[in-house]
């Protein structure tokens, strides 16, 4: 199938808060209620449609457990777009989200877009963070903000798809897409001009663009 782009995605944040599940979710349709810890890193990929460009995101999931934070790390370099996760019913895992940021900035493309999503939206019952303090959070840091439910699929796709919007829009502010440490790969069989300039650069705020800005542009 072809594509316009393919971005590279990260998912990170604290284990257990639902990383894996939440790209089965995304790829498979599909939810797992035992904790597989994953070893290293795993990875999947899907096409979105924005706009009318089809985009192959490539994703690579990361094990969240402090033992393979180094490995994790040698992730960062090359991610067009990562999803940073916390679970809203452990509020430690709010609380490392700074944490998180600090290993972006510093491993990361300065190009990086970062989503926030507070997973486990379904589990109402035990939630101990509020949606005002994430939104509070990513406000902060300027990122986007999403919650999510990778049980019950809500918040998943958009998740994935805002991302994918926003990096659309910075191609369209001039980010180079022939940069492979950008994250973002030329596809084929899609429009590669279509009012994308390449080569500009010019957006360097660490990867704290809001994901849902563009709906229209380039993709
Ligand atoms: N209720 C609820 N449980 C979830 C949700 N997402 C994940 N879980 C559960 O949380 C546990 C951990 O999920 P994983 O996706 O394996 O967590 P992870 O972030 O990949 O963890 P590591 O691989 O160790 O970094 C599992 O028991 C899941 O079933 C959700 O949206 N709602
Ligand atoms: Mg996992």
């Amino acid at each position: 199938m072809s594509y316009s782009y393919l971005f590279k995605y990260i998912i990170i944040g604290d284990t257990g808060v639902g990383k894996s599940c939440l790209l089965l979710q995304f790829t498979d349709k599909r939810f797992q209620h035992v904790h597989d810890l994953t070893i290293g890193v795993e990875f999947g990929s899907r096409l979105v449609a924005i706009g009318e460009k089809q985009i192959k995101l490539q994703i690579w999931d990361t094990a969240g457990q402090e033992s393979f934070r180094s490995i994790t790390r040698s992730y960062y370099r090359g991610a067009a777009g990562a999803l940073l996760v916390y679970d809203i019913t452990r509020r430690d895992t709010f609380e490392h989200l700074t944490s998180w940021l600090e290993d972006a900035r510093q491993h990361a493309n300065p190009n990086m877009t970062v989503t926030l999503v507070g997973n486990k939206s379904d589990a109402e019952a035990s939630r101990v963070v509020s949606t005002e303090e994430g939104e509070a959070f990513a406000r902060e840091h300027g990122l986007a903000f999403l919650e999510t439910s990778a049980q019950t699929s809500e918040g998943v796709e958009e998740v994935f798809t805002s991302t994918a919007a926003a990096i659309c829009a910075k191609i369209d502010d001039g980010l180079d897409v022939n940069n492979e440490s950008n994250g973002i790969k030329p596809g084929y069989g899609g429009a590669r001009g279509g009012g994308i300039r390449s080569g500009g650069g010019g957006v360097v705020d660490v990867g704290v663009q809001p994901a849902r800005r563009s709906e229209g542009g380039c993709c």
